[in-house]
């Protein structure tokens, strides 16, 4: 089993595939489509939908080399019973979580806005964390299932970068997960706080952990060669 080595900031971050996992947040098509919750916020899911081909290839390699993928969503059981009034409220919206929105109910689980979306979707074997947080350790077995592999890094992807993609780096950081972002590979409808939420990360040498690219993450597992390998 070979040490990777990704040119990243603050400095190098090093792990080892087999107890590394690729974590992609939230890539769901309520907030990543035209049409979605978050086009319905008013906001443009261009920058949003730019992180999708990067994760995809991060995605292809992670499935190729053998390192593990989980993918989260965040959405609401049928009944609502998870949602608390607090987060319904919020925004004063319309049509908010729970109500019917053109891709079905807005954040609940089964529903077409929930899903993954296709070019990332989860296949066989890859666990579909569904959390009713911003947090992706927030009332989820994710802790139990990266311990039961012996997960120690994160490789983290996904949406949105200040938001749900923040939150469960600092909760990884808290829990003693070293986490890469991959800063082509997650994004925000607000290119400000996503420039702010990547800087947050990484000062203060690594506060919340490490960022990095998609690019500079491949080229960092091919030249480990057989990285990965059982
Ligand atoms: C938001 C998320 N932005 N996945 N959720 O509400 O970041």
């Amino acid at each position: 089993m070979h040490l990777v080595s990704v040119p990243a900031e603050p400095y190098a971050f090093e792990f080892y595939p087999a107890t590394a996992a690729l974590l992609v947040i939230d890539m769901q098509r309520d907030f990543v489509e035209p049409g979605g919750f978050g086009a319905m916020l008013g906001n443009d899911v261009t920058p949003l939908r730019r992180a999708i081909a990067p994760t995809r290839r991060v995605l292809d390699a992670a499935r190729r080399i053998g390192i593990m993928v989980v993918h989260t969503r965040e959405g609401h059981r049928p009944d609502l019973s998870d949602l608390p009034p607090a987060k319904k409220a919020r925004g004063r919206l319309k049509t908010g979580i729970g109500d019917q929105g053109p891709m079905g109910r807005v954040l609940v689980r089964g529903e077409r806005g929930h899903d993954i979306v296709p070019e990332l979707a989860p296949v066989p074997g890859e666990p579909v964390v569904d959390k009713p947080g911003k947090g992706a350790f927030y009332a989820t077995d994710l802790e139990t299932i990266l311990r039961c592999r012996g997960i120690k890094s994160l490789l983290v992807a996904g949406v949105t970068t200040e938001v749900c993609v923040h939150t469960t780096v600092r909760e990884a950081n808290d829990r003693g997960f070293e986490c890469l972002v991959l800063e082509d590979c997650v994004a925000s409808y607000f290119p400000e706080f996503h420039e702010a939420g990547i800087k947050m990360i990484k000062a203060q040498g690594g506060i919340f952990g490490w960022v990095s690219s998609s690019a500079a993450l491949l080229q960092a597992l091919e030249k480990a060669g057989d990285a990965g390998a059982p």
